[in-house]
């Protein structure tokens, strides 16, 4: 493999924490195969003071420091460089931060077609309150956000990002898993697993899962994955009849579960 089907450069003052996805697994095993690449970037090699500080006090007072503009535009700039020596078409540079629109499995495939299509993306990890607007407003295409909580910084949202992306990349899974991987598109969560011992604990496995019966088996697990959905996400089962998006064996299997509720009040 000579061209990776997806460039990432990556600015963050904690450049280390990027083994927790180079390092392990899946992502580790598909970047040593060259199927992506990451470079990383420190600010700090490029702060012009002698303490190396890339942060600074607030203009207009409050709490924490604000991540200067000059050396994250400096570090931008080099990833920029640098992705196109290594013949990336254009570099898309995404501000990893709260304010961001919050991350969904429709903009990870919009994203992925974006990086297989040639682009490159550059991420920017801020720490402390956050980056200087005039940085945000000069370099950055795009805000992601990873959800409503609060983190300490932008690096384990960078990575959940090019996780997510390096998953759909050809190659990185199995043939299986990709299909399983289908399951969130559907919209629906997975169904309960199930692997030996048959009785764990005085707890048996489904006596389907163990029938041999496939038809039986892909119905019943259609059926667990409706009912969980409709339990813990109704949000999604709601969606997807807005779509008009249930098969007539769905709609079967959901009058079945309603039904088997009734019973249990
Ligand atoms: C005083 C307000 N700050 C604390 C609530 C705002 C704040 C600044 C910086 C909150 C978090 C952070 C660090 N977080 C990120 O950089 C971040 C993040 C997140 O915290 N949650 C979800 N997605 C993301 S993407 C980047």
């Amino acid at each position: 493999m000579t061209i990776p089907l997806a460039v990432f450069d990556c600015v963050s003052i904690f450049p280390e924490m990027f083994s927790a996805l180079t390092g392990v697994g899946v992502t580790r095993k598909s970047v040593e195969t060259g199927i992506w690449s990451l470079t990383l970037w420190n600010p700090r090699d490029y702060a012009e003071n002698t303490w190396r500080a890339v942060d600074d006090r607030p203009y207009g007072g409050g709490p924490g420091m604000v991540m200067q503009a000059g050396p994250l535009e400096a570090a931008i700039d080099a990833a920029r460089a640098r992705q196109q020596a290594a013949n990336v078409r254009q570099s898309r540079v995404i501000y990893l931060s709260p304010q961001g629109m919050p991350l969904t499995h429709a903009r990870v495939m919009d994203l992925a077609t974006e990086l297989q299509s040639g682009a490159g993306f550059i991420l920017l990890c801020g720490r402390y309150e956050g980056v200087d607007e005039r940085l945000i407003e000069r370099c950055v295409d795009e805000e992601i956000s990873i959800g409503d909580f609060v983190l300490s910084g932008g690096e384990l949202p960078a990575m959940v990002l090019m996780d997510a992306l390096v998953r759909q990349l050809p190659g990185v899974l199995g043939d299986a898993a990709s299909a399983e991987e289908e399951s969130f598109a559907t919209g629906l969560l997975d169904c309960p697993h199930y692997t030996r011992p048959e009785v764990y604990r005085g707890l048996k496995t489904p006596e389907v899962l163990c029938s041999g019966n496939h038809e039986r088996i892909r119905r019943w697990r259609l059926k667990m994955s409706l009912a969980r959905t409709g339990k813990r996400r109704p949000d999604l089962l709601a969606q997807r009849a807005e779509r008009l998006a249930f098969t007539a064996e769905e709609t079967q299997l959901l009058a079945e579960i309603a039904q088997e509720q009734c019973g249990e009040h």
